[in-house]
C-alpha cells in the first residue's frame, strides 16, 4: 500500500516536471558555423561565450520569469511587442534573447555576398549607396552610448530605417521611438568584441561587415516586407487608437457587470479620445473609407453618450448605447487587423 502510493506521488511529479518542461518554450539556437568560422573578424573565444553563456543566460533567465505566470505561454514577438508593460527582466531577457537570435543568424563567414537586387534598389533609394547605409549603422553604433544595438529596420511604410536602440531593447518593443522589424542588428555591447578589440568599438564595426551574410539579411527583406508583423506594429504605433481603446475598455467593462461609476465620471474623456482619434493621422494601411466611417459613428456615439450623461439619463439607456459604441469600435479593430 505504502509503496503504491509513493508510485503515484513519483508517476505524479514525472509528470508535473513533464509540464514544466513544456511550459518553457524558449532554448539557445544553434549556430550554422563553428565558433572559430568568423576568425579574424570575430573571435572564436568571443563567439563561444557569447554564445553559450551571454545568450543562453537571456534564454535562461526568460524562461525562469516566466514560468508559472500567465505570460509562460506568450509568443516571444507578443512579449517584445509589450515589453512597456513587462517586468524589467522579461523586457530585458525577451530582447537579449531575441536580438541574438538574429544576430547569429545574419553572421557568416566571410564571403563575396550581396544584398539581393530588391534589397539593393531599397538600400539605395533610402541612402543613396550601400557604402552610406555602412557609415550610417558604423555612425548609430558608434554613438549608442553604452551597450545597446544598431539596426537596419524594415518601417511600417516599407522604408529602410537605421535606429539604434539601448541595453537590450529593440525596434519591435512598444516603447521604442523607432518601430519596425530589424533586418540586421549589431551588438555593440562590449561583450560583443571586448576579448579582441578592447575599447576599440571602431575596429570591431569595421571587421562586422566581413562577416555580414547578405543572402540572410536579403531572406530577411523580403520576409519582413510581407510579415503580418508590420500590420502589428503600425497599428500599435496608433497612439490615438490606444488611448481611445484604455478609456473605452475602463469604462465599458465595468457597464458590462452593473458598474456605471466610470462612465459616468469619465463620458467626458471618452467624447474627447475619440475625437483625438479622428483628428489623428490614420496610419497608410488603414486609411479607408470604411474606418473613416467607423470613427465618425465613434465620434458621434461618444458624444451622445457625454450629453445622455450630463442629462443624467437613466442607466439602462447609457449602457446600451455603450454597448453599441464598444460594437463600433471593435468595427475599427477588425478592420484594422484584416488589412
Ligand atoms: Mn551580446
Amino acid at each position: 500500500m505504502v509503496m503504491k502510493k509513493n508510485k503515484i506521488i513519483f508517476l505524479s511529479l514525472l509528470l508535473l516536471s513533464g509540464l514544466q518542461a513544456i511550459a518553457q518554450p524558449f532554448s539557445l539556437p544553434k549556430l550554422n558555423y563553428a565558433y572559430n568560422a568568423l576568425e579574424p573578424s570575430i573571435d572564436a573565444a568571443t563567439m563561444e561565450i557569447h554564445h553559450s553563456k551571454h545568450h543562453q543566460a537571456y534564454v535562461t533567465n526568460l524562461n525562469k520569469a516566466l514560468v508559472g505566470t500567465k505570460s509562460e505561454n506568450t509568443s516571444l514577438e507578443d512579449l517584445l511587442l509589450t515589453a512597456g508593460r513587462r517586468s524589467e527582466t522579461v523586457r530585458n531577457n525577451a530582447g537579449g534573447h531575441y536580438n541574438h537570435s538574429l544576430f547569429w543568424e545574419i553572421l557568416a563567414p566571410a564571403s563575396a555576398s550581396k544584398p539581393s537586387a530588391e534589397l539593393l534598389k531599397a538600400i539605395e533609394a533610402s541612402f543613396t549607396s550601400l557604402d552610406s547605409l555602412k557609415k550610417l549603422m558604423n555612425q548609430a553604433a558608434t554613438t549608442r552610448f553604452g551597450s545597446g544595438w544598431a539596426w537596419l529596420i524594415v518601417t511600417p511604410d516599407q522604408k529602410l530605417v537605421v535606429c539604434s536602440t539601448a541595453n537590450q531593447d529593440n525596434p519591435i518593443m512598444d516603447i521604442s521611438k523607432d518601430r519596425g522589424i530589424p533586418i540586421i542588428g549589431i551588438d555593440v555591447w562590449e561583450h560583443a568584441y571586448y576579448l579582441k578589440y578592447q575599447n576599440k568599438r571602431g575596429d570591431y564595426l569595421g571587421a562586422i561587415w566581413n562577416v555580414l551574410d547578405w543572402n540572410a539579411v536579403s531572406k530577411k527583406y523580403t520576409e519582413a516586407l510581407k510579415s503580418p508583423l508590420l500590420k502589428v506594429i503600425e497599428k500599435d504605433s496608433w497612439q490615438a487608437l490606444k488611448d481611445f481603446h484604455m478609456v473605452m475598455g475602463q469604462t465599458f467593462h465595468p457597464a458590462e457587470e452593473g458598474n456605471m461609476a466610470p462612465i459616468r465620471a469619465r463620458s467626458q474623456e471618452l467624447q474627447d479620445k475619440a475625437i483625438a482619434l479622428k483628428n489623428s493621422k490614420i496610419p497608410a494601411s488603414f486609411d479607408t473609407p470604411e474606418i473613416r466611417k467607423a470613427i465618425d459613428d465613434l465620434v458621434k456615439g461618444a458624444t451622445e453618450i457625454n450629453k445622455l450623461n450630463t442629462k443624467k439619463t437613466k442607466d439602462a439607456i447609457l449602457k446600451e448605447k455603450l454597448i453599441k459604441l464598444h460594437d463600433t469600435f471593435h468595427i475599427i479593430q477588425g478592420l484594422c487587423s484584416s488589412h
